[in-house]
């Protein structure tokens, strides 16, 4: 059986824990942290998580374990039949890590974690979100999905990752650095409504008080 390892509050976790639900494979939660144990190192490389162990043996970094679920079990499909739709979705994926993800990551210690974040990080960060924002603009479809007519792995990521970024901009900023993004609101209400990321939230919301005891106790 595949093993998921990670942790609820993790939003790459929770991006691949959905799309295992989506997909109605079996797999089992393996509680990890990131870590740079040697233990961990040998089947995370950058001792980050998730990590999926397979039968063969296991590899890190989400949208591999995209791309490997769906060539495991393609029904249902996550990604378009069709190459060029499919080039769509995965240029949404990186996207949404590369330029939006990544930069309000910097951030997290100061919107979520009750550290601080220095004024150069967020001056830094600012500009590389908004044109983050305005590349997803001229990408993202939003008739009903994200990439067009079907729901495909850009929408998981989008409904799990894009709201930590709507939250960085509210708490860092005070401002909505997704307003940009019109039609995005109804949007995510209503791909959250599909069971797969309804659990994913729910244990997500589950587990979050504990995570940032554990993040205060760490210092
Ligand atoms: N590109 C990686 C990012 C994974 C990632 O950043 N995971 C976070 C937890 S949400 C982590 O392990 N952070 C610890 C670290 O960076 O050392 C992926 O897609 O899996």
């Amino acid at each position: 059986m595949l093993k998921l390892y990670g942790f609820p509050v993790s939003n790459y976790y929770n991006v691949v824990k959905a799309a295992l639900l989506e997909k109605g494979m079996a797999f089992e939660e393996v509680q990890t942290q990131a870590s740079g144990a040697p233990e961990y190192l040998a089947i995370s490389p950058m001792g980050k998580v998730p990590c999926l162990e397979t039968p063969q043996g296991a590899f890190s970094e989400s949208q591999v374990m995209l791309d490997y679920l769906e060539e495991a079990q393609p029904e249902p499909r996550l990604y378009p039949a069709d190459a060029f739709a499919r080039a769509k979705v995965r240029e949404l994926l990186r996207v949404l890590e590369l330029y939006l993800e990544l930069p309000a990551r910097r951030l997290y210690p100061e919107a979520f974690f009750g550290g601080s974040v220095s004024e150069q990080t967020k001056a830094e960060v600012r500009p590389a979100l908004e044109k983050g924002v305005a590349a997803l603009g001229r990408l993202a479809r939003f008739s009903p999905y994200i990439a067009g007519d079907s729901y495909t792995a850009a929408d998981i990521a989008a409904a799990i990752h894009l709201p930590l970024v709507r939250d960085v901009g509210k708490r860092i900023y005070g401002e909505e650095l997704l307003a940009p993004l019109p039609g995005l609101r109804d949007y995510l209400q209503r791909i959250r409504e599909r069971p797969a990321l309804q659990r994913v939230f729910a244990d997500y919301k589950a587990s979050l008080e504990s995570f940032m005891q554990s993040r205060r106790q760490s210092g």
